[in-house]
């Protein structure tokens, strides 16, 4: 089910030539059309070093051979800017350009963490990073099955009574290993999704 459309975010990170700056889409875009509220991340240490990299002492680009950690808090702020205590719910962690191998923290799975009463702190594994390179936070708007367990978008039965069973036939399925058949608006997420890109 997706629960709502909250995002955004990211915050550069030099790698190679690059100087680490933070920046929001949000504040840098004029009007933005991003939904009722944003992630902020704020990037605590890099390979367990608090001296961010800079640009006179840039980390070397990463090939992919080697990963790197980056610890982060994410806040989800309200449109006014506070603290959105009220936001519960999973986030995906993407690097750009880069490749999220794992993400650790309380409620972290694959590529997710868990954001509870509006933050998280966690650090991502990332590889094949370079360049001004970003971190991005995105509101998954649906809630994953946990590992080892079946997926109600994915286990055959019509478990919201519907008559459409499992994705992609029930449209309250966002993703196959949505764990809930309550509908959910993939468009709405993907218009979203664009007003971003155009953002930048
Ligand atoms: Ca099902
Ligand atoms: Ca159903």
């Amino acid at each position: 089910m997706r629960t709502s459309h909250r995002f955004v975010v990211l915050l550069a990170l030099g790698v190679g030539p690059a100087a680490v700056s933070a920046s929001s889409c949000a504040s840098n875009s004029g009007p933005p059309d991003l939904g009722p509220s944003t992630f902020f991340v704020k990037i605590t240490s890099v390979n367990g070093n608090a001296n961010l990299p800079t640009e006179q002492s840039p980390l070397p680009a990463n090939k992919g051979v080697t990963p790197e950690s980056w610890a982060f808090t994410i806040e989800a702020h309200t449109p006014t800017g506070e603290l959105a205590t009220d936001f519960n719910g999973y986030v995906r962690l993407t690097l750009a350009p880069g490749t999220v191998v794992g993400v650790t923290g309380t409620g972290a799975t694959g590529r997710n963490i868990f954001v509870t009463n509006g933050t998280v702190s966690g650090v991502v594994q990332g590889t094949a990073v370079y360049g001004p390179a970003r971190l991005w936070v995105e509101d998954l708007g649906y809630v994953p099955a946990k590992p080892g367990t079946t997926p109600k978008c994915s286990n055959g039965v019509d478990d919201n009574a519907n008559g459409l069973i499992d994705y992609p036939a029930d449209p309250g399925c966002y993703y196959a290993d949505d764990d809930t058949e309550d509908p959910g608006t993939y468009a709405e997420r993907q218009e979203d999704d664009e007003s971003v890109a155009r953002s930048h």
